[in-house]
C-alpha cells in the first residue's frame, strides 16, 4: 500500500507525509496531487506557496497566518525581494514554519474576467512549481490563491489550479507532491470536483 498521505504529528505539532515507497518510482500525476482541509501553516512540506500582494510585505488571509507563523525573521527577508509582479512568484525560508521555504506569488485581483484574470493565475501555479523545481524542491502545498480577498471564483480558481498543476508535474517527475490546502470544506469539494476523485 502507498502509505505517504499527511497525517498529523502529534509530538510535533505539524502535518507530515508518511512513509513512501521508492521502489514504486515515478506516479500517476493523480496520485502526486492530494487534497486537505486545515490551515497551510502546519504542513511540513519542502515549500508552502503564499497569496501575497505586490509588497510582499504580509497582510490579512493566508499571507497574515504565514507571517505570523513564520516570525519576523520571514517580513525582513520579503524587505529584501522589493515586491513581487502580479503571477510572478519568489522564495524565502520558512524560519519558524515547519515547511523548509516560503514560495511568495501574487494572484491576479478579479475584475470580471477581462483582464487576464485566468492567465495569471495560471501563471501563480506555473511560476511557483518552476520555482520549487529550479531549488530541488519534491514536496509543495498551495492555498487557493486569488479566491478570498482578491474575489476570484472559486470553482474557476480551482480547476485552473488543477490543470496547472497536472501540466507541469507531469513534465517534471522531480515533483513528488502537491497539495491543495483548504481553508474551508466547500473549496475541498471544489478541489476534488477539479481532480475527479
Ligand atoms: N491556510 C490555508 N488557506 C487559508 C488560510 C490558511 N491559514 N487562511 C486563509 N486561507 P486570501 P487572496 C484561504 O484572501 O484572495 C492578503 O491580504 C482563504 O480561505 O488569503 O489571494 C494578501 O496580502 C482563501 O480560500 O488570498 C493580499 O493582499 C484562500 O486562502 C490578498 O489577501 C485565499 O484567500 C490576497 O488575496
Amino acid at each position: 500500500m502507498y502509505g505517504d498521505a499527511l497525517h498529523w504529528d502529534k509530538e510535533r505539532g505539524c502535518h507530515v507525509f508518511g512513509w513512501q515507497d521508492k521502489e514504486r518510482g515515478v506516479q500517476d500525476v493523480n496520485e502526486r496531487m492530494e487534497v486537505m482541509e486545515g490551515d497551510i501553516t502546519t504542513l511540513d512540506v519542502d515549500a508552502i506557496v503564499n497569496a501575497a500582494n505586490k509588497t510582499l510585505l504580509g497582510g490579512g488571509g493566508v499571507d497574515g497566518a504565514i507571517h505570523r507563523a513564520a516570525g519576523q525573521e520571514l517580513l525582513e527577508e520579503c524587505r529584501g525581494l522589493r515586491g513581487c509582479e502580479t503571477g510572478q512568484a519568489k522564495m524565502t525560508q520558512g524560519y519558524r514554519l515547519p515547511a523548509k521555504h516560503v514560495i511568495h506569488t501574487v494572484g491576479p485581483v478579479w475584475y470580471g474576467g477581462k483582464r487576464n484574470e485566468p492567465e495569471r493565475l495560471e501563471d501563480c501555479y506555473r511560476n511557483s512549481l518552476q520555482l520549487a523545481a529550479e531549488n530541488g524542491l519534491k514536496t509543495v502545498a498551495f492555498p487557493a490563491i486569488s479566491t478570498g480577498v482578491y474575489r476570484f471564483p472559486a470553482d474557476r480558481a480551482c480547476r485552473i489550479a488543477v490543470d496547472t498543476v497536472s501540466t507541469f508535474i507531469s513534465e517534471h517527475p522531480e515533483i513528488e507532491k502537491v497539495v491543495f490546502c483548504c481553508f474551508d470544506a466547500n473549496t475541498a469539494e471544489l478541489y476534488r470536483k477539479a481532480l475527479g476523485v
